[in-house]
C-alpha cells in the first residue's frame, strides 16, 4: 500500500467515527514506518477537520463528531510511545487546562503526550476548570508553565480572567503562560499578557522547551 493511501484510510476511519477499523490501519501504518507525527498530521487532524466542515453545515450532529474523537483518541493512545522523542530527564513542569465552559480536550491531550515525550512532567488539570482550581493547583504543584487550552470562542474571555487571578496569587507571579487551541490566535495571546501562544502541539512543545531554557521565544 502507497503512503497516501494509508493516511486517506486513516483519514477516512476518522469520519466514520471508527475506532475498531482504525487500530488496525494504525499498526499497517507504523509497519510501514510513517513517523507518528506523519500518521497524526497528514492522516488524523485532516479526517477531524473533515468532521469538522461536516458539524459546522450541519452535515453530521454531536454523536458523529463523538465517534470521530473516540476514533481520534484510540489512534492517539497507540501512537502515543512513538510521539515522544529521545530525550529523558526532567525539563520541568506544565500543569494544562481547558477553560470554562470548554470540554474540548483532544488537542490538549495530545499536546500533553508529546511534553512528557519531551521530558516535561504534565499535570492535566481536565476540562472546564474555573480559575479558583487552577489557582489552588498551582499552590500545591508548583509548575513552571501553566498552558491554557481554549477551544470555543465565546470562552476566550475566561482566559484573560484567569490570567489576572493567577497573577494576583503568590503561586501564579512567576508561572509562565501558554495559549493554545482553535479559537486562541497569536494576536489574542499577546493582548492578554501571556508568555507565548502555540499553534500546534510540536510548536508548543518547542515554546515549552524555550520558556523553561530561558532563551528568546
Ligand atoms: C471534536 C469536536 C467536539 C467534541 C469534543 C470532544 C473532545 N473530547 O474534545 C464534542 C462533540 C463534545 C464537541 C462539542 C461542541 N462543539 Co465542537 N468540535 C469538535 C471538532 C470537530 C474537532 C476539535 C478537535 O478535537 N480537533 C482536533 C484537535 C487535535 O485539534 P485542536 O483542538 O485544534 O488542538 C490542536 C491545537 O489547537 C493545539 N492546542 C490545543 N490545545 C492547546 C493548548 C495549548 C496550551 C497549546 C499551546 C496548544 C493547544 O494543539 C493541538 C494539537 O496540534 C471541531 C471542528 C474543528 N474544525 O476543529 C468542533 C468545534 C470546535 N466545536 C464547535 C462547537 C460550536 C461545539 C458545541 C458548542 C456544539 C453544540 N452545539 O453543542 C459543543 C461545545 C461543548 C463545550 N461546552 O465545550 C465549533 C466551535 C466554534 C467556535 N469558534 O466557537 C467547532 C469549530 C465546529 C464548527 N465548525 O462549528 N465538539
Amino acid at each position: 500500500m502507497e503512503k497516501t493511501e494509508i493516511l486517506g484510510i486513516l483519514s477516512r476511519c476518522i469520519v466514520d467515527g471508527d475506532a475498531n477499523r482504525i487500530k488496525i490501519y494504525i499498526r499497517d501504518a507504523l509497519r510501514m514506518q510513517l513517523s507518528a507525527m506523519t500518521i497524526l498530521n497528514e492522516g488524523l487532524m485532516p479526517g477531524m477537520s473533515v468532521i469538522g466542515r461536516q458539524f459546522r453545515d450541519n452535515d453530521v450532529y454531536v454523536p458523529e463528531v463523538i465517534m470521530a474523537a473516540q476514533a481520534l483518541a484510540a489512534a492517539v493512545k497507540m501512537l502515543k510511545p512513538f510521539l515522544v522523542d529521545r530525550c529523558t530527564g526532567n525539563r520541568g513542569k506544565v500543569m494544562l487546562a481547558t477553560v470554562p465552559d470548554d470540554i474540548h480536550d483532544l488537542g490538549k491531550n495530545i499536546l500533553g503526550i508529546m511534553l512528557e515525550g519531551a521530558g516535561f512532567s504534565v499535570v492535566d488539570l481536565g476540562v472546564d476548570v474555573p480559575a479558583s482550581r487552577i489557582v489552588k493547583a498551582l499552590e500545591t504543584e508548583r509548575p513552571d508553565i501553566l498552558g491554557l487550552s481554549c477551544t470555543l470562542t465565546i470562552t476566550l474571555t475566561h482566559i484573560k480572567e484567569i490570567i489576572m487571578v493567577v497573577r494576583q496569587a503568590p503561586a501564579g507571579r512567576q508561572v509562565k503562560i501558554l495559549l493554545g487551541g482553535l479559537s486562541v490566535t497569536p494576536r489574542f495571546a499577546k493582548s492578554v499578557g501571556a508568555d507565548a501562544y502555540g499553534i500546534d502541539a510540536s510548536v508548543a512543545v518547542q515554546k515549552a522547551l524555550s520558556m523553561v531554557s530561558g532563551s528568546k521565544l
